[in-house]
């Protein structure tokens, strides 16, 4: 089976948790299956794919252009894992995935009609987002959290750890209730609940290949995709003397953006910092609001002397400010730490342009 399939859905839903706990519990369980981490930065090292094969999970790259737009580069890479014996590969897509239905699935199978089976269309969304609309409010993103589970075949309510059965099944009716083209599953990719689920609704699933009417060249999308500041940096970190906790450092620096970008009324959907040592030990931090705890998700096992870090964000905010905030907030803490740096890469833009 040659099973090709996109997960959409909101930053920091739990994409790239998902993909790395689905394509390493399908492989142990049913047949080899691999993941696609894709995003628009050019030439950059995706924090999500840096983690996923540091963590040891058959993963690769696509950068530089959305799959919506370079089939052939999408189709290469496919038939590559086709041809060393995967049946299932997934795929995130950058930005908010709005409009990935059409692009990415109507365009492949205009294009290559026979190459591969097309899964249901898959839509994360996590429980506070589903709350978000279930009292009415999300603000400007709102139209973005809804025309994507409009395009959705696979509704997944992820992070089912964080709320008890009774929320959960009240999550589950209201997006049957106003999303019923789709199926619902939950899903926990940190303790794997309803990965087996999964596993069977994207094998035995198909793309509905629906043409929801989701206003994609209307107001709403442009003014979503105006206010985002998508980030990369990319940096060497080497101690002077001793060593240092590389966890703490990473958290340090994601505390520092989260007070700057509180005070100046912004806001961060998702900031990820990754940093890891030559031997392979790595350490991962994520922010994801002003308003939210900074998560850990992966700690340094051991000490560190010196670290490659890889940090990407979408921020709320202007590219000039976010820049300054980050960047300053890298320095200071490196600073803190005595740490030398040396940077490679930074790519800042917005994201409407
Ligand atoms: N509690 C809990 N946290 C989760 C779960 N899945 C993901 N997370 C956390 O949610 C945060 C975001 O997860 P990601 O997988 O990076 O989200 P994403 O959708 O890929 O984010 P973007 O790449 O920014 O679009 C991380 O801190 C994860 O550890 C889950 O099932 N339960
Ligand atoms: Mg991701």
């Amino acid at each position: 089976m040659r099973k090709f399939t996109v997960f959409s859905g909101f930053l920091g839903s739990g994409k790239t948790t998902t993909m790395m706990a689905l394509t390493r519990y399908y492989t142990a369980h049913h047949g080899k299956a691999a993941m696609i981490s894709n995003d628009l930065g050019e030439g950059v090292t995706l924090a999500d794919d840096r983690l996923a094969r540091l963590s040891g999970v058959n993963a690769s790259q696509i950068t530089d252009e959305c799959i919506c737009f370079c089939h052939d580069v999408l189709m290469d890479r496919l038939n590559a894992y086709y041809d060393s014996g995967c049946e299932l590969v997934v795929s995130d897509i950058p930005g908010f995935g709005v409009g990935a239905l059409e692009h990415v699935y109507h365009g492949l199978s205009k294009e290559y009609p026979d190459a591969l089976e097309l899964g249901p269309f898959t839509v994360l969304i996590e429980p506070r987002n589903a709350a978000l609309l279930l009292g009415g409010e999300g603000g400007d993103m709102a139209y973005i959290l809804r025309a994507q589970l409009m395009e959705a075949d696979l509704i997944v309510l992820n992070k089912s750890d964080l709320l008890d059965s009774v929320e959960l099944e009240a999550d589950k009716a209201w997006l049957a209730e106003h999303y019923p083209q789709a199926r619902i599953i939950t899903i926990s990719a940190v303790t794997g609940d309803g990965l087996e689920e999964l596993s069977q609704a994207l094998m035995q699933g198909k793309a509905s290949m629906q043409h929801p009417d989701i206003d994609y060249d209307g107001e709403d999308l442009q003014n979503a995709m105006d206010q985002l500041t998508e980030y990369y940096l990319e940096y060497a970190a080497q101690v002077c003397c001793n060593e240092f906790d590389g966890t703490e450092y990473l958290l340090d620096i994601a505390h520092m953006v989260q007070a700057e970008l509180q005070a100046g009324g912004w806001e961060i959907p998702h900031m990820k910092l990754l940093a890891w040592e030559a031997e392979g030990d790595y350490g991962k931090v994520d922010l994801l609001g002003v308003d939210r705890p900074i998560e850990i998700s992966r700690r340094f096992q051991r000490p560190c002397t010196d670290i490659a870090v890889v940090l990407n964000a979408n921020a709320a905010c202007p590219a000039k400010e976010l820049d300054e905030i980050i960047l300053g907030a890298a320095k200071a803490a490196s600073q803190m730490y005595q740490l030398e740096i040396k940077m490679f890469r930074k790519e800042c833009f917005n994201l409407g342009e």
